[in-house]
């Protein structure tokens, strides 16, 4: 995997959003590896539905996911507690790819399955405690190309639209979870399922 993904990764775009540190390398991984890489997801991982607690009523996320993780703590997000699974070899090998690039070792991931367009994620940061106060969080997307949106947390109606396509690598460092929110809003035309993990480091 490591030979043929290398040459894409030189590409790299920063973002250049005040009070954030985001760059992208769109071609992180090739179309065809990351097609595989989707295909090995896709079957391979413990897909879920989630409960999510939304002012005391508990709903059905738009979206499935799955929580891997080394850590024995158990994570806290979107008001319920994850439980740590092992990282199978797929994951760990991606691991290993952000760790050969970034230089940067991430002890758990999230994966998030939007099944078709009408599967989102809300405006959020990725700011729980156990991120530590300066998160950051690696994210790859696999499938469907889908709009990441994001808006100052200051000023609420600056907003900044991303296209993540199949393949690509996002990291958010420094001071984004702080200064920035951002979301995968429903695009219901998209009859196609998209994968997203982002690694991350939990404190413990
Ligand atoms: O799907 C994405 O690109 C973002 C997912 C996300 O924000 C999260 O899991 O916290
Ligand atoms: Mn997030």
């Amino acid at each position: 995997m490591a030979d043929l993904f290398a040459a894409g990764r030189v590409e790299v775009v920063d973002i250049g959003l005040p009070g954030s540190d985001i760059k992208c390398w769109p071609y992180f991984y090739g179309e065809q590896e990351a097609q595989q890489l989707f295909d090995q997801l896709h079957s391979k991982l413990e897909w879920r539905p989630e409960q999510l607690r939304i002012y005391g009523r508990t709903i059905e996320a738009p979206r499935l996911t799955a929580w891997y993780g080394d850590t024995d703590k158990d994570y806290c997000y979107s008001g319920l507690v994850h439980k740590s699974i092992s990282m199978p070899p797929l994951l760990d090998q991606i691991r290993q790819n952000l760790l050969v690039h970034l230089g940067r070792h991430f002890n758990s991931v999230l994966g998030n399955m939007y099944r078709h367009g009408h599967d989102s994620i809300g405006w959020h940061s990725d700011d729980e405690p156990e991120l530590g106060c300066s998160p950051i969080i690696a994210s790859l997307s696999f499938g469907a190309t889908r709009y990441f949106d994001l808006r100052s947390v200051a000023e609420p109606r600056r907003k900044h639209r991303l296209e993540l396509k199949s393949g690509s690598l996002l990291l958010m460092s420094g001071e984004t979870q702080r200064n920035w929110q951002h979301s995968v809003p429903k695009q219901k035309t998209i009859p196609n399922p998209r994968i997203n993990l982002t690694f991350r480091n939990i404190c413990t």
